[in-house]
Formats: C-alpha cells, sequence, structure tokens
C-alpha cells in the first residue's frame, strides 16, 4: 500500500528529468567573439636597461662616497644626499632587474569595433611600484639639496618636502587605482602636489638664491630651471604609459631610466662640482656642520672673547 503510493510519485517526479532528445538545444554561436585579455609587460630591451642603470647607479654612488671624503664638512651635507639618492636608485634599480617590486594592474581600454563601438578590452599592465618607493625617498632627498642651494628656511623646506611625498604617493594610488574616479581623484591631488613643489623651487627657491648673492643665483637657476623641465617629463610619460596605456612597458623603462639618469648622477655630478669649482657656492655651517654641542661652545667662546 504503501508502496504502491510512493512509486507513481516517483515516476510523475522522473518524468521532469531530462531525456534523450532529437533535436539537442546548442546555443547560438555569438556574432562577437570575445577578445582575450591583453598583458603588457617588460621584456627584452627593458630588462637590459634596468642592469645598466642599476650598474650606472651603482657606479655613481661610490664616486660620490669618494668624493665626500674630499671636500670640508661645510660643503659635504650635499656629498652625503647625492649618495643616499644614487644609493636608494641602486637598491630599486636592482628589485626591478631581478623581477620584483611589481604587480599587474587591470584597465578597460577602448577599442573600435565594427559591431560594437563601445567595445572595450581587458588590459593588465605591469606596473612598478618600486618606482615609487624609490620616488618617495629620493624627490625629497633632491629637494633638500637644492633647499639647501638656494638657502630656504625651514618651514620652506617642510612645505616643498611633504608636498613632493604627497605628489609621490597619491601618484602610486593613481597608477593601482581600480575606478575611474578614484584615479582621476589621486591623479588630480599628485597634480595639485606637484604644483606646490614647483612653486616652493620657482618662487621661494629663486627669492631665496638671489637674496645669497649673484653667485648663488646664477648656479640656482640654472640648476633649477634643469631640474624643472627634466620632473615635467616624467607626469608626461606616465601619462603616456600607466594612464593612456599608449607606451609599451619597454619604452616607459627606458624613457624612466634617461630621466634617471639625468635626475639622479648627472644632476648630482653637476651641483658638485659647481660647488667644489665655484668659490661663491653656499656652504652648509651650523648645526649641520657642527652640531648642537659644538655650535654652543663655539658661541661660548665668541662671547667670552667679547
Ligand atoms: C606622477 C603621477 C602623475 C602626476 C604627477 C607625477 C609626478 C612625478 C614626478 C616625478 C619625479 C621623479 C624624479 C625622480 C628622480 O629620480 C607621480 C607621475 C605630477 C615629478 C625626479
Amino acid at each position: 500500500m504503501l508502496v504502491d503510493s510512493v512509486i507513481p510519485q516517483y515516476t510523475k517526479q522522473s518524468s521532469l528529468l531530462p531525456t534523450a532528445t532529437a533535436h539537442p538545444s546548442v546555443a547560438p554561436i555569438p556574432s562577437v567573439i570575445p577578445d582575450l585579455p591583453i598583458y603588457q609587460e617588460m621584456g627584452h630591451s627593458g630588462l637590459v636597461t634596468l642592469w645598466a642603470v642599476f650598474v650606472i647607479m651603482l657606479l655613481s654612488t661610490l664616486a660620490f662616497i669618494s668624493m665626500a671624503w674630499r671636500v670640508p664638512v661645510e660643503k659635504r651635507v650635499f656629498h652625503i644626499i647625492m649618495t643616499f639618492i644614487t644609493a636608494f636608485a641602486t637598491i630599486s634599480y636592482f628589485g626591478m632587474a631581478t623581477g620584483g617590486g611589481a604587480t599587474f594592474v587591470h584597465s578597460l581600454a577602448s577599442k573600435c569595433h565594427k559591431h560594437d563601438p563601445s567595445h572595450r578590452l581587458d588590459v593588465f599592465r605591469q606596473v612598478f611600484w618600486a618606482r615609487y618607493v624609490d620616488w618617495s625617498l629620493t624627490t625629497p632627498l633632491l629637494l633638500l639639496n637644492l633647499a639647501f642651494l638656494a638657502g630656504l628656511n625651514g618651514a620652506d623646506i617642510i612645505v616643498a618636502v611633504v608636498a613632493d611625498v604627497v605628489m609621490v604617493l597619491t601618484g602610486l594610488l593613481t597608477a593601482l587605482g581600480e575606478t575611474r574616479v578614484q584615479r582621476w581623484g589621486f591623479y588630480i591631488f599628485s597634480w595639485l602636489a606637484y604644483l606646490v613643489v614647483v612653486y616652493q623651487l620657482v618662487v621661494r627657491g629663486r627669492r631665496n638664491a638671489a637674496n645669497r648673492g649673484a653667485g648663488t643665483a646664477r648656479i640656482f637657476s640654472s640648476i633649477g630651471g634643469f631640474i624643472l623641465i627634466l620632473w615635467t617629463v616624467y607626469p608626461i610619460i606616465w601619462a603616456l604609459g600607466v594612464g593612456k596605456l599608449k607606451l609599451s612597458v619597454d619604452s616607459e623603462i627606458i624613457w624612466y631610466a634617461v630621466l634617471d639618469v639625468f635626475a639622479k648622477p648627472v644632476f648630482g655630478l653637476w651641483l658638485l662640482a659647481t660647488n667644489a669649482r665655484s668659490s661663491t657656492a653656499p656652504t652648509i655651517e651650523g648645526f649641520w656642520s657642527h652640531g648642537l654641542n659644538n655650535e654652543g661652545s663655539l658661541r661660548l667662546d665668541n662671547d667670552e672673547g667679547a
């Protein structure tokens, strides 16, 4: 009885199960074949360039160390800062050349398609975050050297250095950003911070350098002008590379390599050579050369002598 009442129910249900049919339903073949994602990553020329710059930065670091031994302490701060700048770059280029310090960032690139004009392509681009770590340490130090050259006061130095760090970190967040709104937001913050840096150099820096005499003013305007032009090329390369995906990863590496060599070793050699040659070039006195205690004892001696 019980069995009789269950079996018909079971058979009824089983009729809902799929059965063999003479006309299997096949999904229609899509007319637009989806594109495979594109991977933009480093190739052979990029790798060779990274190793070449690693060697240049390493040799420059050694050169700056040996130059630092030969100058009086009042001029040595410039050399020490330059040494750290190229040393950080050496480490960062070593990291990138050995395949580290990078990640893949997903973006949607528009592509003209005859069936679908709004067609989008998935692009995964290799972004070297190690670069931004390098910049967050080295660009404030570069600015510090320029600020010492111009004789900027502590408040102006803090504004320039902090704005510079904000510029680099928001630049990194733009590169890693996941949405358009996020990327544009961080990009605008980065540019605003860059404008603050430029203001500190062009307006405050020039005014201070002029107050230090014609010699310093001349050195500051040539070295500062060189830095200003060079630094402005960085966001252009950035926009063409990570921003618009127009520049291959290898071309981006080569561009940054040329810029980095000019912004670090070439700038450093120029600054230090000018400083060594010129009798009017600024020196850094006080605490930076003599330390706190010695500065105090010097003042005491002077008072006693008076
Ligand atoms: C970013 C992001 C987009 C907006 C701006 C940028 C500026 C970058 C600069 C970099 C300078 C680097 C230097 C390195 C030296 O070795 C971060 C690309 C304004 C100015 C001088």
